[in-house]
């Protein structure tokens, strides 16, 4: 599963995550970027995932090819919002990927309170979800989608919720960690600009898990967020459940680049005993791990009941 070709593979389908994702814009967008990215691709010294618009990680911008992120008025307990397609109205199609319509992320700026819910779609456009915003503070919210007839987009919006905000200091850099009771060990390291294997090795109670459950037609799914900015990168394992090779853990393996230095936060949401947990990793790509043990967790609204899969 972890040969020469399925590395390559996958590094290719990767890649389409960072960098596949422009093609549609050409539509609105008047520069003539056929040719500049020709030039990118042709130009050794151009840096793979440099700084320019036509090449940011998702999740930056609140509009992005035609598309727009619009927070909509919702009721207490509900959090709400609409795609504003290219011609200004809500957009009410869209693509199925990873067995949904839409995929909502959220997480305060300083990383924690982490949550991925799917929002139902009412027929004006608009989306509605129970809220996953947990608590006060400065919130990004992602939301990651195929619009029928575009291509994939991640689009990012800021979402303060008003009280007493306790700023949480990042959790060190750790290769374990616990959630509800399990204990998941991350190796391989990160590296900036590089495709990098990293595995994800589940056990509880001292014993492997080899028994995951599907979750959105993957043993797992890993979400990065970088500190600064939160750009975000949204990672599926090498391998589906069904396909003859890939086993229901102990272990579940990504293939990553992410596109700079700096910190990142690492989410793994994989399903066990009928529910989805979430571990969380602090990594420094380039940087070696400080620590082998197990690290804490990093909030109290980590890994509650209702991670709604709805
Ligand atoms: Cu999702």
């Amino acid at each position: 599963m972890r040969t020469v070709t399925k590395l390559a593979g996958f590094a290719v389908g990767l890649t389409a995550v960072f960098g596949a994702t422009y093609g549609i814009g050409r539509v609105v967008d008047p520069t003539p970027v056929a040719e500049s990215r020709h030039e990118a691709a042709t130009t050794p010294s151009a840096p793979e995932h440099g700084g320019t618009a036509d090449q940011l990680p998702g999740g930056l911008l609140v509009s992005e090819r035609g598309y727009t992120l619009e927070p909509a008025d919702a009721p207490a307990g509900e959090f709400a919002f609409r795609i504003a397609g290219p011609d200004g109205r809500p957009v009410t199609r869209y693509e199925v990927a990873h067995d949904k319509q839409m995929h909502l992320i959220v997480a305060r700026r300083d990383l924690s309170g982490f949550r991925h819910v799917h929002p139902e779609l009412g027929p004006d456009g608009t989306w509605r979800v129970d809220t996953p915003l947990t608590g006060p503070g400065q919130w990004r919210a992602f939301a990651d989608f195929t619009p029928t007839g575009g291509e994939p987009l991640t689009l990012g919006v800021d979402v303060t919720v008003p009280g007493e905000l306790t700023e949480r200091p990042l959790p060190a850099p750790a290769t374990s960690t616990t959630v509800d009771g399990y204990t998941v060990t991350l190796t391989g390291a990160p590296q900036p600009g590089r495709t990098s294997s990293l595995t994800l090795t589940i056990s509880r109670d001292g014993q492997p898990v080899t028994d995951l459950e599907p979750h959105l037609g993957a043993y797992g799914h890993l979400v990065a967020l970088r500190r600064g900015d939160l750009a975000y990168l949204h990672v599926h394992p090498d391998g589906t459940p069904g396909d003859g090779r890939t086993r229901p853990g102990p272990a579940v393996t990504f293939l990553a680049e992410v596109p700079s230095t700096g910190s990142y936060r690492l989410y793994l949401d994989f399903q066990h005993g009928g529910r989805v947990h979430t571990a969380e990793f602090t990594v420094v790509p380039g940087a070696a791990p400080t620590s082998s043990g197990p690290a804490p967790t990093g909030g109290a609204d980590h890994g509650t009941p209702g991670h709604g899969h709805n």
